[in-house]
């Protein structure tokens, strides 16, 4: 089978990567090879950031005036809505999570780059009263540069979009970094924006490993901000190398999130919350409700429930609109799951259902992990600690809510948590303890573009969403007028 060759997008055009060499690409669900992706290197990050330095200094995109730039923003929201399908595609041929899933969430996309398109024109400065006699001050606040975003595997676009949207919004321009498990879609992305109208060197996309390219185009002194989303050691090399140059970064790395529930929640409700936000995204999600914190006096009818909903998840074609779950995206990611179920069960872990590979309903040759729930895990334990990844569940049972909320906050990572109660009182007093960047009661997962979303601790830094966040890709200018005509002598500070 001949193998689609795809190449790099850099100021405004497909580039080939300057060392020559690619590499392939496949579908996991099918076990095999659709394309090559072009192994870019230090070169091909030169060419990209000079691009994008070009296009921010010269040239169309500084001449817009913010309601011009709003609007072509706008326009990037319309063309992945007009392209919802293909693009749904083309991310579940790469990470096989299911059609239904990635066409939801791409048709959601949208709403980043519509929102922070409405806020292009707000980003007001300020005229400070300022107590200098004869002084005027006033703040700018200005676009940072060329943003450098590196981005994972689970959600493409989605997780581009979180950083996109905003720095674009800002007066920013950008050069990405996917993961080179899931390249294609960026690359098709960035070809259907600059059919849309954006200038060329805006938007760039240099394919290959995070350690080449990644690690090359994170280095450079060209690069003004560094946007990461991925697992910790590849945050703490960026943040390492950001620092060089001191760098500002934002890194969104995973988590290892309780959903705690308690005796007089809903359990009906709370066993499809638990279920559905620990398994959705085959568990390859950054916010999985991978603990589950549930009350002593309920554990054992709660979870008999929780497992009779997660022995009836079906799993197979992604494409397959009967499909809950399809295969786990990579084969480093399904070593590392079962490696974690094999030291859940050496640590004293009981594998309550699930733990084993398992194949595809249709023959397939694609890596399946049942759905797993681990059941007399500590928080103690290495499986309690560890980000799976993948459809995993360790059961852990607590006594009463400050119990509980020791157990939650006894972690490296504070993502997100889930609270399943019917006490409005302990909702406050526990979201307010919780040490997470999201809280969810009596629901999970919900994020929008109108809310920041980050973590606490090894969870990360910096938010995604929400108004205030675009202030992350500006700087801050203060500007002095003397209004008369003496000078103070000395300058005095
Ligand atoms: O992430 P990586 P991987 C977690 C999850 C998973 C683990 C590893 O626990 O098992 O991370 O996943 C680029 N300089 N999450 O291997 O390696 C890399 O090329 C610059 C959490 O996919 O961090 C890719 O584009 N770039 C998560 C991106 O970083 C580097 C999503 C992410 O890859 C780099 C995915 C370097 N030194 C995995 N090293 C979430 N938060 O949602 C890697 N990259």
């Amino acid at each position: 089978m001949t193998l689609e060759k795809l190449e790099n997008f850099i100021d405004g055009a497909y580039a080939a990567p300057h060392s020559g060499q690619w590499l392939e690409t496949e579908n996991p669900y099918t076990a095999t090879a659709w394309g090559l992706i072009p192994r870019s290197d230090a070169a091909d990050a030169e060419a990209a950031v000079a691009a994008a330095q070009r296009a921010f200094a010269t040239g169309p995109w500084p001449a817009l005036s913010p309601t011009q730039r709003a609007a072509m923003i706008h326009r990037i929201g319309d063309t992945i809505a007009a392209h919802a399908e293909e693009l749904a595609r083309i991310e579940v041929r790469d990470n096989c999570k299911t059609y239904k899933e990635m066409l939801n969430q791409v048709k959601r996309i949208p709403d980043w780059y519509h929102f922070y398109a409405g806020l292009a024109d707000k980003l007001n400065g300020q005229v400070l009263p300022t107590d200098r006699p004869g002084h005027m001050n006033y703040v700018r606040h200005e676009p940072l540069g060329v943003i450098a975003m590196i981005t994972p595997w689970n959600s493409p676009l989605m997780l581009l979009a979180w950083k996109l949207a905003p720095a674009l919004a800002a007066g920013n321009t950008a050069v990405v970094k996917p993961s080179e498990f899931t390249t294609a879609s960026a690359l098709r992305f960035a070809e259907l924006v600059y059919q849309a109208g954006l200038p060329s060197g805006v938007l760039n996309v240099v394919s290959g490993l995070g350690a080449e390219v990644g690690a090359a185009l994170t280095a450079h002194p060209g690069v003004a901000k560094v946007a990461f989303t991925g697992g910790v050691s590849g945050g703490r090399a960026v943040y390492q190398a950001a620092a060089r140059d001191l760098k500002p970064v934002s890194l969104e790395l995973g988590g290892k999130s309780p959903n705690i529930v308690f005796p007089d929640a809903d359990l009906e409700l709370a066993a499809r919350g638990v279920v559905s936000g620990i398994f959705g995204s085959g568990g390859q999600s950054c916010v999985a409700g991978s603990r589950l914190l549930v009350a002593s006096e309920i554990h054992d009818n709660f979870l008999a429930r929780v497992i009779e909903l997660t022995r009836k998840i079906r799993l197979g074609d992604p494409m397959s609109p009967e499909t809950d779950i399809g295969p786990v995206a990579t084969r480093p990611q399904f070593d590392h799951i079962m490696n974690c179920i094999g030291f859940a069960r050496e640590g004293g872990a009981t594998v309550a259902t699930g733990g084993v590979q398992v194949a595809d309903p249709a023959g397939g040759p694609g890596l399946f992990v049942a759905p797993t729930v681990l059941t007399g895990v500590t928080n103690d334990m290495r499986i309690a600690q560890e980000e799976v990844f993948g459809p995993v569940l360790s059961v852990i049972p607590f006594e009463d809510e400050a119990d509980a909320l020791r157990i939650a906050n006894d972690s490296d990572f504070g993502l997100g948590a889930g609270l399943w109660t019917r006490d409005v009182a302990r909702v406050h007093r526990m979201a307010a303890r919780l040490q997470a960047g999201s809280v969810w009661v009596n629901t999970y997962k919900a994020t929008s573009q109108i809310s920041p979303f980050g973590g606490y601790k090894m969870s990360g830094l910096g938010r995604e969403g929400g108004t205030e966040m675009i202030a992350d890709y500006t700087r801050v200018k203060s500007v002095w007028i003397n209004l008369t005509d003496e000078v103070p002598y000395g300058f005095p500070l």
